[in-house]
């Protein structure tokens, strides 16, 4: 039998180890999280929003969209679709509640593509997009994770295991009305769940992907990683909405659920 030379062998190993240290990183900011849910992904959902929607009330955009909020104002019309785009501007002060619209998802591993605009008719816009499942006792509103885009900064947020979690809700609550400092094992805690990366909104429009895989949520605009963050409740088995939160005005072009598991 031939024995294979040492120092080839020896090579083979160090590829073989280097490889799996690569496999154990977080993945790199060139992936391509669209790519990946189109090569490996099935598509479940897709709306261009080429119609008109009808009235104001909670099924007003159609193809299956539900507003939490619509029907509690519905006088006022939050949802217009015009010119094939979804334009949002939430009642939220007579509402009581930024606009919240949802759809059916149901995937563990996956993620949404959107294209979407702040459209610059309202001082501090702001989107907050992610996933719901309220069929999951133990969770506010079912409330599981979310990236909110601000002005100054995109949050990537674990809200099963973090606010949203009814206990850690109970003891947070206290604290929140009286306007008083968290102890700090729970601010400790509650900083785990979350990461904010530094970023300056504009006017443009942008191609959002945001995506669970595992314990990891994923962040994309315009084909690169922009934030990444690893917590528990982001492997929440089913996400089974998929919801905006828009406190003020936003305009959505497109959107895109996909599910790879
Ligand atoms: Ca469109």
């Amino acid at each position: 039998m031939k024995t294979i030379p040492s120092l080839v062998l020896a090579l083979l190993l160090t590829s073989i180890a280097a490889l799996r240290a690569a496999d154990s990183k977080p993945t790199e900011p060139s992936r391509d999280d669209a790519s990946w849910l189109r090569e490996k992904g099935k598509l479940i959902f897709h709306d261009a929003f080429e119609r008109e929607e009808d009235g104001n009330l909670a099924k007003a955009i159609g193809n299956g969209w539900n507003s939490a909020t619509a029907d509690r104002v519905p006088q006022i019309k939050m949802a217009d679709l015009d010119g094939g785009i979804l334009k949002i501007a939430s009642a939220s002060k007579e509402a009581g509640h930024s606009a919240h619209i949802h759809h059916e998802a149901g995937f563990s591993d996956g993620g949404a593509v959107v294209r979407f605009k702040f459209p610059g008719l309202t001082k501090s816009e702001s989107l907050q997009l992610g996933f719901v499942d309220r069929e999951t006792p133990g969770i506010h509103a079912g409330h599981l994770c979310y990236a909110n885009l601000a002005p100054g900064g995109i949050t990537l947020m674990d809200w099963k295991t973090g606010v949203m979690n009814l206990e850690i809700r109970q003891r947070r609550q206290p604290y929140l009305d009286r306007k008083e400092k968290l102890p700090a094992d729970l601010d400790a805690l509650l900083k785990t769940k979350q990461i904010t990366v530094p970023w300056k909104a504009d006017t443009d429009w942008h191609e959002l992907v945001l995506v669970t895989e595992g314990e990891e949520m994923r962040l994309s605009l315009d084909g690169k990683v922009f934030a990444r963050h690893r917590s528990a409740g982001f492997a929440h088995p089913m996400k089974r909405w998929f919801s905006f939160l828009v406190p003020s005005t936003v305009w959505i072009d497109d959107v895109k659920v996909w599910k790879v598991k």
